[in-house]
């Protein structure tokens, strides 16, 4: 082998690597969502949901929600040989809104998962992204027992922006996870392309 060549005589990539967010209410299923694409042990940081935290973490909704995730997830995924996407899941609960810019600083793009029994939860975190003009895409988790909604639905539901992807999905399906994030990327690629032409004419 020559260095710095594979034996097929192939130059090694350097896979382009991306930053994107998993954002959404609280017990929506983003710790679960990165746990179930990511290549290396997810990193998580879950704390117990305590007695004493009840009068202020709503769970209703999720009653069998045992634990919350306190500062972020962190996983990733290698879609491509060439491309490589970290995963940042962000906490759901409103009392760790002050981490979110951190969270966000350098995010090509953004998942916004919704739980159709719940859709309001997810309201905050729309607006955040089309505040900062940070290109998402909508996910919407389709738990067993919840009904089914078409997507244009859903969209009008959260006054989406035509433009903006709806997608079902099961946040515990690593090839349905696959399909969100491969759809980020498309959106959040053609979402630069047309705002490097907006700035250039
Ligand atoms: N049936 C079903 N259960 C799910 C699905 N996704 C997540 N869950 C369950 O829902 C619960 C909440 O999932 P989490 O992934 O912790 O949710 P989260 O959005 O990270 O929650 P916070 O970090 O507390 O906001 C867990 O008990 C999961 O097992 C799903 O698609 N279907
Ligand atoms: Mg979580």
């Amino acid at each position: 082998m020559i260095f710095g060549r594979t034996e097929r005589g192939k130059a090694p990539v350097e896979p382009v690597t991306l930053k994107i967010l998993v954002a959404g209410g609280f017990g929506v299923g983003k710790t679960t969502m990165v746990g179930a694409v990511s290549e290396i042990k997810p990193l998580r940081t879950e704390e117990l949901l305590t007695e004493a935290g009840r009068p202020v973490d709503d769970t209703s909704g999720v009653e069998g929600k045992h634990t919350t995730t306190v500062a972020m997830d962190f996983g990733r995924i290698t879609l491509r040989e060439d491309l490589v996407l970290y995963l940042f899941g962000t906490p759901g609960q409103n009392r760790f809104w002050f981490l979110w810019d951190e969270l966000a600083t350098g995010a090509l793009g953004a998942v916004v998962l919704a739980d159709t029994r719940r859709l309001e939860d997810c309201f905050a975190a729309v607006d955040y992204f089309e505040r900062r003009s940070i290109p998402f895409v909508v996910g919407v988790n389709c738990f067993e027992g919840a009904a089914r909604y078409p997507t244009e639905t859903v969209r009008q539901a959260l006054d989406l922006d035509p433009g903006v992807p709806v997608v079902l999905c099961d946040a515990r399906g690593r090839e349905s996870v696959k399909e969100v994030l491969i759809e980020v990327v498309q959106h959040a690629m053609a979402y630069a392309a047309a705002h490097r032409q907006a700035v250039t004419t």
